[in-house]
């Protein structure tokens, strides 16, 4: 199993079958009561707790410099060296070590710094999966529609239409972005996913170097009403405004107005089919133009 995990192999397991799903609920071959049967005709309001994202992050840096204040530092790097030394040679027991460092106030931060310097950062390989999406939805009309409209934006463009779909800032629900980007890729989009955690800066670069039509920023983690300006802008600041940037992932439907404010040209929330989807902003590239 820890063979295969390196290798990535459960990851991709449990991606083929979040696309294989999500095929089989657009194409309404597996019914959720709700979302592709029976919806409500209106859906209640649902009454969200509001975090002011930028209040929360000057908090929490207050916190860290008042507790670097009142540690002894000689103490602190002397544990985390202690780190260092136990991934450099193998010897000592690292878990041990860090509940040390952690009993003297070093932060996961400096913690995990401590490895990082001998075994550098974890890098996930990012595969997307291919074919099941469009296995799933041959007889989706919507599907068909999508593929014909990529061919279409193709002939006239003389290249396929691009997407990066991006994950920035602490948001790790990579699932619905990766089933998005391999749905699309079967319509007929060239598909760029970018990695976790991105700043919307890196975002935003990655999009004008791979010269992309559009980006699909899918936010799971209440970070859209701060990311999402943020890419916008330095899409702008690369001279790049014309890329059209969409959003998708649970966002409450009462924020959707700051979002098309800022810029955003379309929202897709959970249960959006992603055929249907790919058509959307397939027409909004071909309205563009
Ligand atoms: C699975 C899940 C997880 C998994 C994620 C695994 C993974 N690798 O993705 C795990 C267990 C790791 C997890 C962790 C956490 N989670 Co969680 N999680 C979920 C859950 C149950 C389902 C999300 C999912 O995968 N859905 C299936 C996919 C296919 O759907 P989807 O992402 O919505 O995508 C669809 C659309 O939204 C849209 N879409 C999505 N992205 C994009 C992009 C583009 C470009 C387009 C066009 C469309 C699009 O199209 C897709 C197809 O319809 C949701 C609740 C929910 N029902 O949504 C909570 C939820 C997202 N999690 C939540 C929370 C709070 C957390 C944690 C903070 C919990 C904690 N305290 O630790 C952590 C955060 C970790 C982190 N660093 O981000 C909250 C977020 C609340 C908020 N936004 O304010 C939710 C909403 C649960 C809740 N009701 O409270 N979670």
């Amino acid at each position: 199993m820890a063979k295969a995990i390196e290798t990535g192999i459960p990851k991709m397991r449990i991606e083929e079958a979040a696309a294989r799903t999500q095929a089989r609920i657009d194409s309404g071959q597996q019914t959720i009561v709700g979302v592709n049967k029976y919806r409500l005709e209106k859906e209640a309001p649902i009454d969200i707790l509001e975090i002011d994202n930028t209040a929360v992050r000057l908090e929490q840096i207050e916190n860290l410099n008042r507790l670097k204040e009142g540690r002894n530092q000689a103490e602190v790097d002397k544990a985390l060296a202690a780190i260092t030394e136990c991934v450099k040679t193998g010897k000592g027991n690292l878990l041990e070590l860090a509940v040390e460092a952690a009993h003297v106030r070093a932060t996961l931060g400096e913690i995990s710094s401590a490895c990082e310097q001998i075994v550098g950062r974890y890098k996930a390989i990012i595969r997307t999966i291919s074919g099941v999406y469009s296995s799933e939805s041959k007889n989706d009309s919507d599907f068909k529609r999508a593929c014909e409209l990529a061919e279409k934006f193709a002939k006239k463009e003389g290249r396929q239409p691009r997407i990066m779909v991006a994950k920035m800032g602490q948001d790790g629900h990579d699932r619905g972005a990766k089933v998005v980007a391999t749905g699309y890729a079967d319509c007929g989009f060239d598909v760029d996913m970018g990695p976790l955690f991105q700043t919307p800066a890196e975002a935003a670069r990655e999009a004008v170097e791979n010269d992309v039509h559009v980006v699909g920023v899918s936010s799971l983690a209440a970070g859209h009403k701060t990311l999402v300006p943020q890419i916008i802008e330095e899409l702008k600041k690369l001279g790049r405004e014309d890329i059209v940037v969409i959003a998708g992932g649970v966002i409450p439907a009462q924020d959707y107005d700051f979002l098309y404010k800022a810029g955003v040209a379309a929202i897709f929330g959970p249960g959006t089919p992603v055929a249907k989807a790919a058509c959307q902003i397939l027409e909004i590239l071909m309205d563009e133009e």
